[in-house]
């Protein structure tokens, strides 16, 4: 884990007024069906319990924008968002967040996916990573304890959806177990 940190998510500088950090989860489920939902830019509503709509032209290139809407009772509205990196080989995705109607501003993310035996089982290491401006009248802790909050929960929904398509596939007959 720490490795994996290391070689995939230090790569940015933080100026002096950001915050970084890296939340992990780990997963009950193949790590093919993980990272499906994890590179699907165009439909971050998959997992994403935060976002009601997400409106881009679905092609997963790099520099293709989507702009995201998110659910009431957020301090926020919407989301201009970039793909910065999609390496299916070793399964890492970047997202920057261009603009929008929200406080995080400058936020990039990385997100890794690897595999894990977890009970005995195929498992899968999520690691996330981000760095973000400190938004004025916030404190850097706040600013950690918000992010992180809604990674949390992106993460448990990530884990809730992951788990049903592993037990779903595992059950059916029809298509091949993943990796069961
Ligand atoms: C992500 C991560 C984050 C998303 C944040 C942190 C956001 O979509 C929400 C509330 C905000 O205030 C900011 O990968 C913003 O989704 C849920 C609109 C960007």
């Amino acid at each position: 884990e720490a490795e994996f940190i290391t070689k995939y998510h230090k790569q940015q500088e933080i100026g002096a007024n950001q915050c970084s950090s890296s939340v992990t989860k780990r997963i009950k489920a193949p790590t093919d069906i993980v990272w499906s939902l994890v590179r699907s830019f165009d439909q971050p509503q998959k997992y994403k319990p935060f976002v009601s709509e997400c409106i881009s032209r679905g092609d997963f290139k790099v520099g293709t924008v989507r702009e995201v809407n998110v659910r009431s009772g957020l301090p926020a509205t919407t989301s201009t968002e970039r793909l910065e990196l999609l390496d299916d080989e070793h399964r890492i995705f970047g997202v920057r967040i261009m603009g929008g109607d929200h406080r995080l501003r400058n936020y990039s993310s990385t997100i890794t996916v690897h595999p894990e035996i977890i009970e005995g089982r195929p498992g899968t290491l999520v690691i996330e990573s981000f760095v973000v401006d400190v938004p004025d009248g916030n404190t850097t802790e706040e600013t950690y304890y918000f992010v992180q909050y809604l990674i949390n929960c992106n993460h448990n929904c990530l884990a809730d959806v992951s788990e049903k398509i592993a037990l779903h596939t595992n059950n059916s007959g029809q298509t091949k177990p993943v990796e069961w």
